[in-house]
C-alpha cells in the first residue's frame, strides 16, 4: 500500500501521507512525495496543492531508524526545493507535532495552516544532528535568527499561537480536521489571488545584519559553555551564520555538508540510541496482560526529602495526596518545604498563583493512618530500616483497601522480604525515586517475586502520569543503578588507595561528559549514606575482599560533604566551586602507608578504562541475573539518574562503541591483580567469543 496518495478536487490536489505511527519520512515517503509532486507539477488544471498527513500527527520528521544506514535517494532537501519551486500554490495543513523534516517540508510549502493543537519544532540537536533539509536556512527567514537558533539549539516544541506570532505558520484553524482546513485555506488563497511564496526568497527577517551579528555573538558565547562537549549545536550555529553570507543554494549545500559531519559523529549514535532506548524501556513483559488500576488518590508515608519530593511529583500529576508523618512538627516541616518549592516556581514564572493554589489543594497531611483506607496507592518513604518498613507495611496491610497498591521507595532493601508482612504480596512493588523526586526523571520500578502484572502495569501508568522515565528492575541489593554505582565506587577507592588522586578521578569523569565526578556525587548525596551501607555490608564482607578505609577516615571526621560544608571538597559562601579539601590527600597518604601500598601514577586513560570496566562488569552481571531485561535499560538508568552523558548513549552502548573485546581485555588484566573483584563475567566472554555486542541483546 503506497504511503503517499493524492486525489484531485477540482483545481486543488490533496496529498495524504500515511506512515504510522507518526508519519515519519521514510524512504518510501520521500519517493512517494517526489513522484506525486512531479506528476502534479505537470497538471496545469491544478492551481494549488495541499500536503497533509491526516492520522496521529503531520510528518514527525525523518525516519530515525534509517540513520546510520545509507540514506537512499531522493534526499529530503531536494524534495523541499522541488516543492518550493512549484509554480502552483502549495499549502501545508498541520496538526500534532510537525518536527524536523516534517516542519522542513511545511516551510518549503508557500503557506501553512495549523490546527490549534499543533506544536512545531526542529529537535534534530537532540539526536546529535542538524536540520538537514533546509531548516537552518528557511526557519530564520520565517521567524528571525534568534528565535530560529533558540528552537534549533533547544529542540523545543513551539505551540501554534507562538508559531503564528513568530511567522512560522500563517493561520490557526478552528478545529483539527486537517484535510478540510487545508482545502478551505487553499480555495481562499486562490480566490484572493495569492501566488506561490518561496520561503527562500523571504529576506526581511535576515536583513538587519548588525542586530543579527550582535545576537550571534551572544548565542555563540552561551553555546561555548552550554554545549562544550557537543558537536551538533555548533554545527547548527555555523550553518545559520555561514548561510547568511551565501546565496540560498550555496547555503543549502553548506548545510548538507555540516549535516553529513553530524551523521558521522559518534554523538549521533549515542543520542539516537538514547532516543529509542527511552521508548523501549516501557516494553516489559508484564504490560502484555497487566491492567493498571485507576490511580487518583495516593498516600505517602514519610515527609522527609524523598516523601516531600514524591508528594510534589504526584501533585504535579494531578493526584490527590495524603501524607502521613509521626507528629505535627514533622507535618509543618514538610508543608513548609512543599509550599516554599511552589512559591519558588511562582517566582520563576513556571506556574502562576492560581495554579499553585490548585496544586496545593491536592495535598493534605495527618498522623492518622486510618485516613489511608480509601487510597488507590501508597508509597512508603520512611527511614531505610527493614524493621521500620515492615512495621509500616503491616499497618497498611490492615488499613488499606484490598486492591490498594503498596509501594516502597527503598533504594536497596529486599522488596520480597518487605512483602512477607502483607497478606496479598501481589500488590507490593518497589518504586525507587531519585532525589529530588519532583525533578529527577528516573524511576526504577522494582518487580518482586509475587508482584502481579496489574501492579506492574499500574506502576508504569503512574510513571506516565508523573512524566517519569520508568525502568523495570528485579530485586537485588541496589537494583540496577545503585548496584552498578557501588561497583565503580569500590573500584575507584581501590584506584585512590593505589595512588590516584580523588580530584584527578573526578576531572576525568567530568571531561568524559558526566554531570559530576564520583566524589562530587558522594558530597551531594552525603558521605554518611555510603558509610551506613558499608557498615551494613561489613558482616557479609568476605575476608579476602579488598577493603579501602579512606572513605571511613573521611566520615569519622564528620565530613559528609555539602550537608557539613566539608567532604572531599569544601563548601561555603566564599569558597570557589570544586575547591578540594586539602586534608583528603593527607588521609590518602596515611592510609596507603597503613596498607603498605607504594602509590603509583594513574593517567586519564587508566582511570576512565577502570570506571567504564566496572560499570560494564556489573551491568553484565545484572543482565545475566535478569535484574535488567536488556542493556538499553541500564543505559536509560544511567543517562536519566546518574548524570552519564546521553550523547555517549549510556555505559552499555558506550562499551559497544569502543568494543567489548577491549573492555574484556581490561577486565582480564585487572583480574590478574584482584581475581575476586574482577573475575570476567561469562556473558561478556560469550559475547566477545561470538563477536556479538550488547545491542544484540536489546
Ligand atoms: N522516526 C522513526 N520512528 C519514530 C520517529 C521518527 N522520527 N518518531 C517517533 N517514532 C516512533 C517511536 O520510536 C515509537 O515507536 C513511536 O514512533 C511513537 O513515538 C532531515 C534529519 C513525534 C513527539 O526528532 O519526538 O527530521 O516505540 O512513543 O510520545 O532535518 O516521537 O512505538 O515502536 O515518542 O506521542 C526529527 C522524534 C527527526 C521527532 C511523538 N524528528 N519523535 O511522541 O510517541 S530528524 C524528531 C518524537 C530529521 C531532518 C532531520 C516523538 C513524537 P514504538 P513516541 P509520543
Amino acid at each position: 500500500m503506497s504511503v503517499v496518495k493524492h486525489r484531485i478536487l477540482d483545481e486543488i490536489a490533496l496529498i495524504e501521507v500515511s506512515n504510522p505511527p507518526v508519519n515519519a519520512i521514510s524512504a518510501a515517503v520521500r519517493i512517494g512525495l517526489l513522484e506525486t509532486i512531479e506528476e502534479l507539477s505537470l497538471d496545469e488544471k491544478i492551481l494549488a496543492i495541499v500536503i497533509t498527513a491526516p492520522e496521529r500527527t503531520f510528518l514527525a520528521g525523518a525516519d530515525i531508524k534509517e540513520f546510520g544506514k545509507k540514506i537512499d535517494a531522493p534526499i529530503l532537501g531536494n524534495i523541499c526545493d522541488k516543492i518550493e519551486s512549484l509554480n502552483k500554490i502549495v499549502v501545508a495543513s498541520l496538526h500534532g507535532t510537525p518536527l524536523g523534516g516534517g516542519l522542513e517540508v511545511a516551510m518549503s510549502a508557500h503557506y501553512r495552516i495549523a490546527a490549534p493543537n499543533t506544536k512545531v519544532g526542529l529537535p534534530e540537536v537532540l539526536l546529535g544532528i542538524l536540520p538537514g533539509a533546509g531548516g537552518t536556512q528557511r526557519l530564520p527567514r520565517l521567524c528571525g535568527v534568534s528565535m530560529a537558533l533558540d528552537m534549533m539549539l533547544t529542540g523545543k516544541h513551539v505551540p501554534a499561537k507562538k508559531a503564528l506570532d513568530a511567522g512560522i505558520i500563517d493561520v490557526i484553524s478552528k478545529n483539527n480536521s486537517t484535510i478540510d482546513n487545508g482545502i478551505e485555506y487553499a480555495k481562499k488563497l486562490i480566490k484572493d489571488g495569492f501566488k506561490p511564496r518561496p520561503t527562500s526568497q523571504m529576506e526581511n527577517k535576515i536583513s538587519d545584519t548588525q542586530e543579527i551579528s550582535n545576537s550571534l555573538i551572544k548565542i555563540k558565547e552561551t553555546a561555548s559553555k552550554k554545549y562544550k562537549n557537543l558537536f551538533s549545536p555548533h554545527a547548527i550555529i555555523k550553518s545559520v551564520e555561514e548561510g547568511l553570507k551565501l546565496n540560498f543554494p550555496e547555503a543549502i549545500s553548506n548545510e548538507r555538508e555540516l549535516f553529513e559531519e553530524c551523521i558521522q559523529s559518534p554523538q549521533r549514535q549515542g543520542l539516537i540510541h538514547s532516543f529509542f532506548a527511552e521508548r523501549a524501556n516501557t516494553k516489559v513483559p508484564e504490560l502484555k496482560d497487566g491492567k493498571p488500576i485507576e490511580l487518583k488518590k495516593i498516600g505517602i508515608i514519610g515527609g522527609g526529602t524523598m516523601g516531600t519530593g514524591i508528594s510534589m511529583a504526584a501533585m504535579n500529576a494531578g493526584l490527590d495526596v495524603i501524607m502521613i508523618e509521626q507528629n505535627d512538627e514533622a507535618i509543618e516541616k514538610a508543608k513548609t518545604k512543599i509550599n516554599a518549592t511552589y512559591d519558588r516556581n511562582v517566582k520563576l514564572n513556571r506556574i502562576n498563583n492560581e495554579q499553585k493554589l490548585e496544586i496545593m489543594s491536592m495535598f493534605s497531611a495527618t498522623t492518622d493512618f486510618n485516613e489511608l483506607k480509601d487510597r488507590d496507592l501508597i508509597i512508603e518513604a520512611v527511614f531505610e530500616n527493614m524493621d521500620i518498613k515492615k512495621e509500616v507495611f503491616s499497618k497498611l496491610n490492615q488499613i488499606c483497601r484490598k486492591n490498594c497498591i503498596l509501594a516502597t521507595n527503598t533504594s536497596y532493601l529486599n522488596v520480597n522480604e518487605i512483602a512477607t508482612v502483607v497478606d496479598d504480596p501481589s500488590r507490593v512493588i518497589g518504586l525507587h525515586f531519585f532525589s529530588p523526586a519532583n525533578i529527577m526523571k528516573l524511576l526504577e520500578i522494582v518487580v518482586a517475586e509475587k508482584t502481579s502484572t496489574d501492579t506492574v502495569a499500574s506502576a508504569f501508568d503512574l510513571a506516565k502520569k508523573m512524566r517519569k522515565v520508568p525502568v523495570r528492575s528485579g530485586v537485588c541489593d541496589g537494583f540496577i543503578g545503585n548496584r552498578i554505582l557501588s561497583k565503580y565506587l569500590v573500584s575507584t577507592y581501590h584506584m585512590v588507595e593505589d595512588g590516584a588522586s580523588p580530584f584527578h578521578v573526578d576531572k576525568v569523569i567530568r571531561d568524559f561528559g558526566c554531570a559530576m565526578g564520583i566524589f562530587q556525587v558522594i558530597d551531594l548525596a552525603g558521605g554518611d549514606i555510603g558509610w551506613a551501607t558499608r557498615k551494613r555490608k561489613a558482616p557479609f564482607r568476605h575476608k579476602d575482599d579488598r577493603y579501602v578505609q579512606i572513605p571511613d577516615r573521611v566520615c569519622e571526621r564528620g565530613w559528609f560533604g555539602q550537608k557539613t560544608s566539608k567532604g572531599y571538597y569544601l563548601y561555603g559562601e566564599n569558597v570557589d566551586f570544586l575547591t578540594p579539601n586539602p586534608e583528603i590527600e593527607v588521609i590518602c597518604e596515611q592510609e596507603r602507608k597503613r596498607a603498605g601500598i607504594t602509590p603509583k601514577k594513574f593517567d586519564d586513560k587508566e582511570i576512565l578504562d577502570k570506571y567504564i570496566a566496572a560499570m560494564v562488569y556489573e551491568g553484565t552481571k545484572i543482565l545475566s541475573e535478569q535484574i535488567a531485561l536488556k542493556p538499553s535499560d541500564i543505559d536509560v538508568v544511567f543517562t536519566n539518574g546518574y548524570g552519564f552523558p546521553k550523547w555517549r548513549g549510556g555505559p552499555m552502548k558506550y562499551a559497544d562503541m569502543i568494543g567489548l573485546d577491549k573492555i574484556l581485555k581490561n577486565i582480564q588484566k585487572y583480574s590478574e591483580e584482584d581475581p575476586r573483584f574482577w573475575s570476567p563475567p561469562k556473558l561478556l566472554e560469550d559475547l566477545v567469543k561470538q563477536n556479538k555486542n550488547f545491542d544484540s541483546l536489546n
